[in-house]
């Protein structure tokens, strides 16, 4: 594989006569990357070492004090993704919980639940095979200003099967090698809507409850970032490289770019950064799309799953 690496950080033969130079890949503690935050007013479980919490102790449809929310808040931040179980929520208290962690924004393709102009339903029916996002990403890196973060909330979920699962974007970034890192540094990244519209999209909404809107954007929606971006509360670098809509480094050719972007792919889902989340009726989940990947699983045909999403808006990632 030809990498625009600097030479003196090649792990070929040269580094191994050098391995003061050569990075052990993984050889960080995955655990290190979660804050250890102590919780007086909400009950924080981890779902697994890298990323991901369960949360109990709330009612998410009633008043929220102030410090009840900081909690809520500093676990989004330390675990990348929440799940509270058994909220009754009607879909004003979705919108009003995720205006919490910022602006409420649009998903641009699908068109809202009647009467609910911030919410979309993510429906699979029975009869249908294809997914709704069924690729591992992260929410609209193809917008100039990518959505923040997006809450779910489980309406109808499969007897088993239809897990979500989300990856650590910012472990995946420590465990780079210093000269990854430095080349990753700097370098942007085409994001289009039309890569794998189809499967990701077209195909679902062909056949089944969902409704899409401006498919034509699909084709010219599209928008570089950075590869490596900062955390804007954080201030700590994750990853960006979403596969659903990677096409290829700013300035390099596809047939350049795809070889990295493989690696990539493949480095940002290793199963040390990943939680894995079965989906209980009437569970809200609420990630940060700006350090994190997700996937949903494909592997319950014949039942039907039906989610409520809203979207928050973000801002341009650097
Ligand atoms: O169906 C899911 O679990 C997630 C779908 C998805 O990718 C999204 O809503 O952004
Ligand atoms: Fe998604």
């Amino acid at each position: 594989m030809s990498l625009k690496l600097d030479t003196r950080f090649h792990c070929g033969p040269t580094a191994m006569r050098l391995p003061v130079l050569c990075h052990i890949a993984g050889s960080r503690s995955i655990s290190d990357d979660v804050p250890m935050t102590t919780f007086k007013h909400i009950t924080v479980a981890p779902l697994a070492a890298s990323i991901g919490a369960e949360i109990s102790g709330v009612d998410l449809s009633a008043a929220m004090p102030d410090e009840v929310w900081q909690e809520i808040h500093q676990a989004y931040l330390d675990y990348i993704v929440l799940f509270f179980r058994d909220q009754t929520l009607t879909p004003t208290d979705q919108v009003n919980f995720a205006a919490r962690f910022g602006p409420i924004g649009k998903y641009p393709f699908a068109q809202p639940v009647e009467g609910h102009p911030d919410v979309i339903a993510i429906i699979k029916e029975a009869h249908q095979t294809s997914n709704f996002g069924g690729i591992w990403h992260t929410d609209t890196t193809y917008l100039e200003c990518p959505s923040l973060g997006s809450a779910l909330y489980a309406r109808e979920v499969p007897p088993v099967g239809g897990d979500t699962m989300w990856a650590n974007q910012y472990a995946a970034y420590d465990a780079l090698s210093d000269g990854l890192k430095e080349m990753l540094d700097g370098l942007k990244l085409l994001n289009s809507a039309s890569k794998n519209k189809a499967s990701l999209r077209e195909d679902h909404l062909a056949d089944g409850a969902m409704k899409g809107q401006d498919e034509s954007r699909m084709d010219v929606q599209q928008a570089f970032h950075p590869v490596v971006r900062t955390h804007p509360e954080t201030g700590r670098k994750a990853l960006y490289v979403s596969e659903a809509h990677a096409v290829c480094f700013e300035g390099w050719t596809v047939e350049e770019s795809t070889p990295l972007l493989g690696y990539l792919y493949e480095h940002t889902r290793k199963p040390e950064f990943t939680c894995r989340f079965s989906w209980t009726v009437n569970t809200l989940t609420i990630w940060d799309n700006r350090c994190g990947l997700h996937y949903p699983l494909n592997d319950y045909h014949g039942h039907r799953r039906e989610l409520y999403r809203v979207t928050i808006e973000g801002d341009r990632p650097v």
